[in-house]
């Protein structure tokens, strides 16, 4: 008998949860929270009421008016989703300092030894009392299982899988639901006709190494609900960054520049906030054609200044293949993230 041992947490539909929390009117309505519906900006989180009409994230919020003309749209509020993602953080250490966010509302924590299923419940009531939102929250014996269990059940879901339960849920998993497979994987495997977990555990190994390469193993371990991921605290904020989608697309160098110098005017503020220092910049450009590239440099002394950071992004723009090319869209991103005091170098995350 394998113990529960990892519980992964996460929000139900965040941003938009805070801002229905914030303002009762919103209460029971669709709210989507992004761009407005007469921009170019995209959905960055939708309500459930909202979810009903076929809203989601990352959808041009245009298309999200179309498909639900009631809902209210409403512009992110970072400082309130930060504040309230704070107090969870603090909430989930109550219980261990072995937890890894893997973004404002989600993470992954270890409690080896202890009654993974009744800390998961507490979390989940101290959250509601305490920050008055709810979370989903699996509990299971690996971080695949338990970010599975967390989905399981959304929103306001508790589920546990435990080794009957997962023998049960891997038979019939559609395979994009094991961790790291994509639309182009399970295109692959679907072509070789296998659909679900079980369905990887009945191809002949050699075949599956031959089309998989290494991922082939990993991909049998996931579907017998195997995985040794540890957990892996300190990785908070990974990267921070900011991006906009113009109103019409800008063909002007300088224009451009004006942008990245305001973005690393504002980073570094959050930088400092945080006191946070960076080693590397990212630069996000997307052309009119959608076409998209990123460029990114790294200095060896960490830094918070907003010139510097705008002098590196400067650099990465003038070098970049613009051509006579419109830009759709700009973005920077700092990442490579060093905690004063802690001068460990975190894992590159772009975007
Ligand atoms: P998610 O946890 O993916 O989504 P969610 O919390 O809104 O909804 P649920 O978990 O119930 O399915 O992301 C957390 C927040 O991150 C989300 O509220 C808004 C933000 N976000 C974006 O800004 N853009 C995106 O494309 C996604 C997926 C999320
Ligand atoms: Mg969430």
């Amino acid at each position: 008998m394998v113990a529960l041992r990892i519980i992964h947490l996460d929000m139900d539909a965040f941003f938009a949860a805070v801002e229905q929390r914030d303002n009762p009117v919103l209460r029971g309505k669709p709210v989507v929270v992004g761009g407005r519906p007469d921009s170019r900006g995209v959905v960055s989180t939708a309500s459930y009421e909202a979810r009903k009409f076929g809203v989601h994230s990352a959808m041009p919020s245009r298309e999200a008016y179309h498909l639900c003309p009631g809902a209210i749209f409403l512009p992110p509020d970072f400082e309130r989703y930060s504040r309230a993602s704070r107090q969870i953080r603090a909430i989930m250490r109550r219980y261990t300092d072995l937890i890894e966010p893997l973004s404002l509302d989600e993470a992954f924590l270890d409690v080896t030894g202890r009654d993974a299923v009744g800390i998961g419940r507490s979390l989940k009531r101290e959250i509601r009392e305490e920050v008055g939102l709810t979370a989903s929250v699996g509990v299971s014996y690996n971080k695949f299982l338990a970010k599975l269990a967390s989905d399981w059940e959304k929103p306001d879901g508790f589920t546990v899988i435990d080794e009957g339960r997962a023998a049960t849920i891997l038979a019939d998993l559609p395979v994009r639901k094991l961790w790291g497979v994509g639309p182009k994987t399970e295109e692959l495997l679907h072509s070789l006709g296998i659909t679900t977990a079980a369905g990887i555990l009945r191809v002949d190994a050699g075949v599956l190494a031959r089309f998989f390469g290494r991922r082939a193993e990993e991909l049998i371990l996931l579907a017998r609900g195997i995985d040794g991921r540890p957990v892996e605290p300190h990785q908070e904020a990974k990267s921070i960054g900011e991006e906009t989608t113009f109103e019409v697309d800008e063909g002007d160098i300088t224009q451009l520049k004006n942008i990245l110098r305001q973005y690393a005017d504002n980073l570094s503020e959050r930088l400092r906030r945080e006191h946070f220092l960076i080693r590397t910049v990212t630069i996000k450009i997307r052309f009119d054609d959608f076409k998209t590239i990123t460029r990114s440099v790294s200095r060896r002394d960490p830094t918070d200044r907003a010139r510097v950071i705008y002098t590196m992004a400067e650099d990465l723009l003038v070098q970049a293949p613009l051509g006579r090319r419109k830009v759709r869209l700009i973005g920077l991103q700092v990442s490579n993230i060093v905690h004063p005091g802690e001068p460990v170098q975190l894992t590159l995350n772009l975007f």
